[in-house]
């Protein structure tokens, strides 16, 4: 195979501007890689979302670490079109709880939830209650940003904002498996209150929340399983 190491970019005056640097992360050899890639599924097959907590307090640096280690993730022309907004305040929690229930009341005692929709969440056994946005040590809440606000006040777009939130989304969820926290990807809806509670601009509207702790001891998660591999993995090999 032919590399080519040159710029792509048209004139020499935007590849100054832009300039690139090497990426060399290394090659593994085949058996690493397998072996790398069976220990990193197995971790994440033991993932699973609760909905109760323990109230035991979690150190703000491995927040820190979980939204530094999604906020890697790919997106539209690099613009990161994320804000991670976290909150242990026990107010602003309880605020969160109370707007929560009372969308989530409608869903669920209302009908906003249709009759299918309701039977799809049938075996999840989840109701409008939701002590877990309090008893959660934090609740992180990923907005994405519409579009870009620069310092002089000019707005510049954003592009594939949510692919780009949903990918930050995985990897903030995969680093906290990681480092043996749980959550619960949770999305009250609607869920515009989240930006007055947490007094977020105009450019942001909130993508998904996520309380985060430590499990409740004993907690107890519906007993489903994952679809295998031949219902989520098709290879093509020829055309049509
Ligand atoms: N937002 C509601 C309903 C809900 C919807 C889906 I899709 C779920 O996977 C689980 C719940 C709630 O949080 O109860």
């Amino acid at each position: 195979m032919t590399a080519r190491y040159e710029h792509p970019y048209p004139s020499a005056e935007l590849a100054a501007e832009h300039p690139f640097v090497e990426y060399s992360p290394g090659r593994l050899d085949p058996a690493e890689m397998q072996r790398r890639a069976d220990a990193f599924h197995e971790r994440m097959e033991a993932r699973r979302s609760i909905r109760l907590f323990d109230d035991a307090p979690v150190d703000r640096s491995l927040i820190e670490r979980a939204v530094a280690a999604a906020s890697t993730a790919p997106s539209g022309a690099h613009k990161q079109p994320w804000t991670f907004v976290a909150t242990s305040a026990p107010e602003v929690k309880r605020a969160i709880r109370e707007a929560a229930e009372e969308e989530e009341r409608v869903n669920y005692l209302d009908n906003r939830m249709n009759e299918e929709w309701q039977e799809a969440l049938a075996p999840l056994g989840t109701d409008h209650h939701k002590e877990f946005l309090e008893i959660a040590p934090w609740i992180v809440v990923l907005f994405e940003q519409r579009y870009e606000v620069r310092s002089d006040g000019e707005r510049r777009k954003n592009y594939y904002v949510k692919e780009s939130c949903g990918i930050a989304a995985g990897i903030f969820i995969t680093a906290l498996h990681q480092m043996g926290l749980a959550t619960l990807p949770h999305t009250p809806s609607p869920m515009a209150f989240l930006a007055r509670v947490l007094g977020r601009p105009e450019n942001e509207r909130p993508f998904v929340m996520f309380p985060v702790g430590h499990p409740l001891p004993g907690v107890r998660v519906p007993d489903i399983a994952r679809k295998p591999l031949d219902q989520v993995l098709v290879e093509v090999t020829s055309l049509p």
